[in-house]
């Protein structure tokens, strides 16, 4: 590891999923909080995801930072500490650093191998940029690694993952996001927007099955990690938009009814019951500016696609 590079490990409970699916398996409905999808293959599902013809979230994302990088940069101002909350393969910052030039960069990501491995790939790939990773579960809060040069801090949000908070939980994140960067602060964040529901019933039914894989690895990761007898093949994958809330609805549907045992607990499955496993929330911009307002945060620009499909905000603490 070069000295340019660091990697710190912030706390994190290793019985979280036991708990989680204990839990959630004895409630009604069923669920299972979307943060247990990412262990390693998990993520690497997630990148085929992004892919895919019918997942049209990272091409206008794409597009967008590809277009209005400058003007992000004259926002954010170089020299800052620039931190991504659930960085993932780094994609998408690296549209934006040779803009930013930024003193630091800070990935955090639950996932600590897969971090690690795209933190060293970035590291290589712009010798001049400091990178100081860390794995970190923020579901619970943003905390962020010790030693952190002073400056200006701005967050990077993008991929719309704050859709995977139910909104009060998203306020609530906002919030800490609010709070970590500080008073001189920004936030650069993604928000994927209310759209034709045909196009988003496709984004997460992808005709290759990878959505439908990625949704059942959490079921094979149950089996990895966890002492049961559960086994994958006996769910299939559901996704819908579901337009009273505003979201994309992940399920996995039991297709017998069936016993499942995790450690000496036993769950009872009706045929057709499922496990909620995701909800992806889509806004308006104004709906995600009142949002942000709650939070703490004031809305400055607002950037979309070419076919409005996707959503940039800069927000300022
Ligand atoms: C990470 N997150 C924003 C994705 C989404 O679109 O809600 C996760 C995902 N689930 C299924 N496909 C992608």
């Amino acid at each position: 590891m070069s000295a340019r590079l660091q990697y710190s490990e912030l706390p994190m409970a290793v019985s979280e999923l036991e708990t989680a699916v204990l839990e959630g398996l004895g409630r009604s409905p069923k669920a299972i909080p979307p943060k247990f999808f990412y262990d390693r293959r998990g993520s690497e599902l997630f990148d085929a995801i992004c892919a895919q013809p019918e997942y049209y979230l990272p091409a206008a994302e794409r597009e967008i930072l590809q277009t209005r990088a400058a003007r992000i940069a004259a926002r954010t101002g170089s020299g800052c500490v620039l931190i991504e909350p659930g960085a993932g393969n780094g994609a998408k910052v690296r549209l934006l650093l040779e803009h930013i030039r930024p003193s630091v960069f800070v990935p955090l990501d639950i996932s600590g191998s897969y971090l690690q491995a795209s933190a060293e790939r970035l590291s290589r790939d712009f010798p001049w940029l400091r990178v100081h990773a860390a794995r970190a579960d923020f579901s619970h809060g943003l905390e962020l690694p010790a030693g952190l040069p002073e400056g200006r801090r701005v967050a990077f949000y993008p991929g719309s993952s704050l859709g995977n908070f139910e909104p009060e939980a998203a306020v609530a994140f906002l919030a800490t996001v609010r709070e970590a960067v500080g008073d001189a602060g920004g936030l650069l964040i993604g928000i994927d927007t209310k759209k034709d529901t045909g196009l988003l019933n496709a984004a997460y039914n992808d005709a290759a099955g990878v959505t439908a894989a990625f949704n059942l690895n959490l079921l094979h990761r149950i089996r990895r990690e966890l002492e049961t007898d559960l086994d994958p093949d006996n769910f299939h994958h559901h996704a819908f938009y579901n337009p009273e809330p505003g979201r994309i609805e992940m399920h996995l549907v039991s297709r017998v009814a069936q016993e499942v045992r995790v450690n000496d607990s036993l769950f009872p499955f009706r045929a057709g019951e499922t496990i909620h496993t995701e909800s992806s929330y889509k806004y308006h911009p104004e709906e995600f500016r009142m949002l942000a307002r709650r939070a703490g945060f004031q809305p400055l620009d607002l950037w979309l696609d070419s076919r409005g499909l996707f959503s940039f905000h800069y927000l300022e603490a």
